[in-house]
């Protein structure tokens, strides 16, 4: 039975199409720089927003019709959604998705039913995923949305609380598992603080890493070789979160010894939380060879928080893939739209426009950016302005031959240095050739 009717499946029609529920940029088996365009981008689709998401915001109920939901807590409407979930993902070509425990499945009276439940839906989703061929981007388990995570989950004050998201964790890994799925995330939705006043900042963290080495140890006893990965934000629901962005990350995985088993997730909107631009922490991840996944979405630049706006920028898209391309694209990681529609498109076909405009502009942004590196321009330009570093003085001290006199003594015989223009507009303006 069809829960999308009116809603054809989704075709590539051009860039002169103005049918709304065709692509007009991504075409998923054309090869683009070597390879078809669905292996550049993976996209997956967040199980949370497009089957879960109400849309209410903290002023307003939810308001999205989802008329094959009766809105219980039972499992069997849980094994229905995942039904209506797999003909979204097949209209709209999406190759994977990503999950939460408690999206998929129902929490119920204790943690032996939840778990009961959560291994029958994933059963179904197996069965879903065979008939389909689609695949499982990652999982996750939500150790945020109950009241007991409230002060935390792997830094809860409270062992107990601790040992009840652990095993929540041993649940969704197993769920992960059975579905082949190709990562597992940790986002520490409640792992930070209020205030200092009641916090052991020291052993919280101590926790946290404890956490994440239980699961890497069970990782090898079930025989799972997924990535996983640690998505960095800054704030909300947290004052101050531990993993508040790509830097703090990899600061944190190498002092727990963690960084063989960990990359990150980073996504664009809590990039700019974090004050910094997507482009920056992808830069940071790469350069640390720890990016792994990305969640695509983008951020509402009059809006403080975490809005999760559907990613239609193609500056952003471009800078996106831009990065992708030069780390030599996505192993175990893709792009996953951790977006929701506004408010008010409350329809089910806004789902598709939704992910329909974020499809397009990413493919947009491949081209732009495949362009971009064709044309070597830029990156011309950021070769030659280090250029100084490749002989003399500076190949010395980057190969650490050199002692601090000898360096002085160039600077004595060289005299006042001649800097070059940074030509950031020009740069700017070889950009918007492209886009
Ligand atoms: C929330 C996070 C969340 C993670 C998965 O801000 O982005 O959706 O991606 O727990
Ligand atoms: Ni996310
Ligand atoms: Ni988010």
């Amino acid at each position: 039975m069809s829960h999308f009717t009116n809603i054809p499946k989704i075709q590539y029609e051009g860039p002169s199409s103005k049918n709304p529920f065709a692509f007009k940029h991504y075409n998923p088996d054309e090869t683009v720089a070597g390879k078809p365009m669905r292996d550049h981008m993976r996209f997956a689709a967040a199980y949370w927003h497009v089957m879960r998401n109400g849309l209410s915001d903290p002023f307003g109920g939810p308001t999205a019709l989802m008329p094959w939901d009766d809105q219980s807590n039972s499992l069997d409407n849980a094994l229905k959604r995942a039904d209506v979930f797999f003909e979204f993902l097949d209209k709209t070509g999406i190759d994977y998705y990503c999950f939460h425990d408690r999206d998929i499945a129902p929490e119920l009276e204790n943690l032996a039913k939840s778990n009961d439940a959560l291994e029958k839906v994933t059963e179904h989703l197996l069965g879903l995923q065979k008939a389909s061929g689609k695949k499982l981007l990652w999982g996750t388990a939500c150790l945020f949305s109950h009241p007991r995570y409230a002060q935390g989950a792997g830094t809860s004050p409270s062992a107990d609380v601790f040992a009840y998201g652990a095993a929540q964790v041993k649940a969704a890994m197993d769920a992960t598992h059975k579905l082949g799925g190709e990562g597992y995330t940790f986002w520490g939705g409640r792992e930070g603080y209020a205030t200092l006043l009641n916090t052991d900042m020291k052993r919280e963290l101590d926790h946290l890493a404890a956490m994440l080495w239980l699961a890497v140890d069970y990782a090898k006893k079930i025989g799972f070789t997924g990535q996983f990965y640690i998505e960095p934000k800054p704030r909300e629901p947290s004052t101050h979160q531990y993993d508040s962005d790509a830097a703090a990350c990899l600061n944190f995985l190498r002092q727990y010894g963690l960084m063989d088993h960990f990359k990150l997730n980073i996504e664009t909107n809590h990039a700019t939380l974090a004050g910094h631009t997507m482009l920056h922490e992808l830069t940071v991840a790469i350069d640390a060879g720890a990016l792994g996944s990305i969640d695509a979405n983008q951020g509402d630049e009059l809006i403080g928080w975490d809005t999760d706006e559907f990613p239609t920028d193609l500056y952003l898209t471009t800078s996106i893939m831009l990065k992708v391309l030069e780390m030599g694209g996505f192993t175990t990681g893709g792009l996953n739209f951790d977006a929701k529609r506004r408010r008010e498109s409350h329809e089910p076909e806004d789902l598709f426009h939704a992910h329909i405009g974020g499809m397009d502009a990413f493919a947009r942004g491949l081209k732009a950016a495949v362009a971009i590196r064709e044309d070597r321009r830029l990156a011309d330009f950021v070769a030659n302005r280090y250029a100084t570093w490749n002989s003399g003085i500076g190949a010395k001290i980057e190969g650490k031959s050199v002692t601090l006199e000898e360096v002085a003594a160039h600077a004595l015989s060289a005299g006042e240095p001649v800097l070059a223009s940074g030509r950031q507009e020009l740069l700017k303006n070889i950009v918007n050739e492209f886009i």
